[in-house]
């Protein structure tokens, strides 16, 4: 087990870090944005980044798993907020009796306090990789003096082998907003939800485990202080329309992307709470 540094081009600063893990696991994190570019278990890549993805730090990384702060979606700030198109600081890595843990900071500056969301915070990320697992955990600190909200939510792009032949479980009988079809509050009716065309959905306050099936393999999201789950796939005509996105791809991923969107998250001044995800990589699929 170990962490290794891989320096940027000014040869000083820490572009990124390879996580490797029990068991041949590994996971690799870009300082910009703190963003997840890889989760390796049981022998293979476990999320989608684009092979059109900007990794140089002049946009969004598309695909991983970019952290969504402090807005999802449109709104006053740029699309999904300024963490994922922040440096954020490698604070250390150490290893544990099942892994390897790295965690990183992301603290409010002269960029996010001129925003349209100015206030003073502090953001512990703690990855933690063991053998087929994958833990995301943000401790959200509110340092500023006055109250704040904010949504936020791990826009996780999970590798699939074929959309075709995947299916999402843990979602029956949950309101759901589907933000294509626009109109109102929507009940989802199915045991196992497939994905056959541009979806962009928004499933609020989701009980329990959900489940990302294909053939006889499964990754399974359990949320930390999350309440929602976003399901997104461009398909062929998102595809065409982003230009770090390849036309052909759109088969290969699914995101199921754990999150407070729904509603925001409000912490008084000295308040923090943590939020997150465990991914766990399940090749038996016994709860099929
Ligand atoms: O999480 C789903 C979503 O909000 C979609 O609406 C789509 O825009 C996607 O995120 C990608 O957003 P991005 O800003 O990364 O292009």
């Amino acid at each position: 087990m170990s962490v290794q540094k891989f320096f940027g081009a000014d040869g000083t600063s820490v572009e990124r870090v390879v996580i490797n893990g029990p068991q041949g696991s590994s996971a690799e994190v870009y300082l910009y944005g703190a963003t997840v570019t890889s989760w390796k278990c049981d022998g293979k890549e476990r999320l989608f980044v684009s092979r059109l993805a900007k990794l140089d730090g002049s946009k969004p990384v598309r695909g991983g798993i970019p952290l969504v702060f402090p807005q999802f979606g449109p709104g006053a700030l740029p699309q999904h907020g300024f963490a994922r198109t922040r440096q954020w600081t490698l604070l250390g890595a150490e290893e544990h009796g099942q892994g390897v843990v790295v965690n990183l900071q992301l603290k409010d500056n002269e960029d996010t306090r001129a925003s349209k969301w100015p206030f003073k915070f502090d953001l512990l990320y703690t990855i933690d990789l063991t053998a087929t697992t994958l833990s995301t955990i943000i401790k959200y600190e509110n340092v500023d003096t006055q109250p704040f909200s904010f949504t936020s939510l791990m826009h996780t792009y999970l590798r699939v082998p074929d959309i075709a032949g995947t299916t999402v479980t843990g979602l029956k009988d949950v309101v759901y907003v589907d933000k294509i079809k626009g109109g109102g509050d929507l009940v989802e009716e199915r045991d196992a939800v497939t994905v056959a065309a541009n979806e962009d959905r928004v499933y609020v306050d989701v009980p329990g485990i959900v489940n990302v099936n294909y053939g006889s393999e499964s990754v399974e999201i359990r949320r930390f202080n999350f309440k929602d789950i976003v399901l997104w796939n461009p398909w062929a005509e998102k595809a065409a329309e982003m230009s770090d996105f390849a036309d052909d791809e759109y088969p290969q991923m699914i995101c199921v992307e754990a999150g407070t969107v729904a509603s925001e998250i409000s912490l008084r001044p000295g308040q923090t709470i943590s939020c997150g995800q465990i991914l766990t990589f399940n090749g038996s699929a016994s709860h099929l």
